[in-house]
């Protein structure tokens, strides 16, 4: 692609931001995923790979529990304007119905701090953990897991509603979540049976339909208010997951395989579609499979076997579009240590969301993952996404030549284009 000198303009109110989650950033958490890390079981395999299994231990990560304030002087700093972050259960309700008042207050000062520094929360109840409790009733394989999301979400919602108006239900439930922990076999409970995945994915909808629900009922507003009506009410439900484009040659398109795996992965969406008021879309790369011919921008470095394709993200908001619901981008980042990369990342990336823009799709802002470097769940600490740099070491914090340059598109609210 040759752009240039092009300066390109995004919608007035388009929100600019970054994103994190409570098990990746906040440190000392004590929840499924947890367990998992530290099982003599996990250990063993990650010895047997050749790697060192502290690398894999989540253990403080980047102590924003403590440090929060320090990270939003950053993002502020950095002309962001809205901050995506997940609430983690395992805190609010660390046994079976007893909510912790004391970890909610904390999720209070946390949205305060964000509100005082001119930054929109936009709040996840579920980014991939669960509490122990939960776990060991079967997790999400449990018909009564919706019920029980449900009443944590309930206490949640009645604690924040004056602070927040944008819900997110569920990171990546369906599309990450359900095939590598019972599909793939990767991360807990390592299984592999596809029964078990497309129960657990049942359930997941049911639970956003049920949480939504109970959202819109705090608020006092009515469910079946739909699209732009319920988008300018002080309330806004969603559901994220993660979208790759899948390309293909001729073959499979006539078998079909392009279409089906495109289905499975916007069909939370389009079984949830009376139940949200936007959709939250992740992307990071595309998946060439047989024949095709996309050419792309080579390897994305510490995430293998991921590739950078910038347009990907355009062919997935086309296909959204159909939709016709707002949209949000609320991840979409490159894990890049040197720094090398990010920036022409950020800028052709976002050059596709405005070209998508322009063609119709109703995108309303943008998160870059990550507000800082975390950790990265089964890859442990090693792949570096951070628009701030963290020193594990010290838990320095040290800005990316990269994030000011995002940090000026967030200020300026346009793209300048070069490239
Ligand atoms: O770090 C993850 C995040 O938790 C969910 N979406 C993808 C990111 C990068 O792998």
């Amino acid at each position: 692609m040759r752009i240039m000198n092009e300066i390109l303009k995004f919608p007035e109110d388009f929100k600019w931001g970054s994103a994190t989650s409570a098990h990746q950033v906040e440190g000392n958490n004590h929840n499924d995923w947890t367990e998992w890390e530290k099982s003599s079981e996990r250990i063993a395999q990650l010895k047997k790979e050749g790697k060192d299994p502290s690398d894999f231990i989540s253990g403080k990560a980047c102590d924003s529990y403590n440090r929060y304030e320090e990270d939003f002087d950053i993002a502020q700093k950095l002309n962001q304007n809205i901050h995506r972050f997940s609430i983690e259960w395992s805190r609010i309700e660390p046994e079976e119905g007893k909510f912790d008042e004391g970890e909610m207050e904390r999720y209070k000062r946390l949205i305060d701090a964000l509100r005082e520094r001119g930054i929109e929360p936009m709040v996840t109840l579920w980014h991939f953990t669960n509490p122990i409790w939960f776990a060991e009733k079967g997790g999400w394989l449990n018909r009564k897991a919706p019920g029980y999301f449900t009443r944590y979400t309930k206490y949640v919602v009645d604690n924040l509603k004056d602070r927040v108006g944008l819900w997110i239900t569920f990171n990546e439930a369906t599309t990450v979540y359900a095939s590598l922990s019972y599909l793939k076999g990767e991360w807990p409970l390592q299984h592999k049976n596809i029964f078990e995945f497309f129960r657990v994915r049942k359930n997941f909808i049911k639970a956003h339909t049920l949480a939504y629900r109970e959202i819109k009922k705090i608020y006092g507003v009515s469910p079946t208010l739909k699209n732009d009506s319920s988008m300018s009410h002080n309330v806004a439900v969603g559901l994220v997951e993660n979208n790759v484009y899948f390309s293909s040659g001729n073959l499979l398109k006539v078998l079909g395989v392009v279409k089906i795996l495109n289905w499975l992965q916007t069909c939370a969406w389009s079984k949830t579609l009376s139940y949200s008021d936007f959709l939250g879309l992740n992307y990071y790369t595309d998946y060439k499979m047989f024949g095709s011919k996309e050419s792309d921008d080579g390897p994305a470095p510490e995430m293998p076997p991921w590739r950078i394709y910038p347009k990907g993200i355009y062919h997935r908001l086309m296909e959204l579009k159909r939709f016709k619901k707002p949209i949000y981008i609320t991840e979409n980042g490159i894990a890049d240590r040197t720094d090398q990369l990010r920036e022409k990342f950020i800028k052709e990336h976002l050059y596709w969301v405005w070209k998508a823009i322009q063609d119709g799709a109703d995108v309303r802002g943008y998160m870059y993952w990550s507000l800082l470097d975390n950790f990265e769940w089964a890859k442990g600490f090693k792949p570096r996404f951070g628009l701030i740099e963290v020193d594990y070491a010290t838990l320095e914090r040290k800005i990316r030549p990269s994030a000011y340059e995002y940090g000026k598109i967030c200020k300026t609210n346009q793209l300048k284009i070069d490239l």
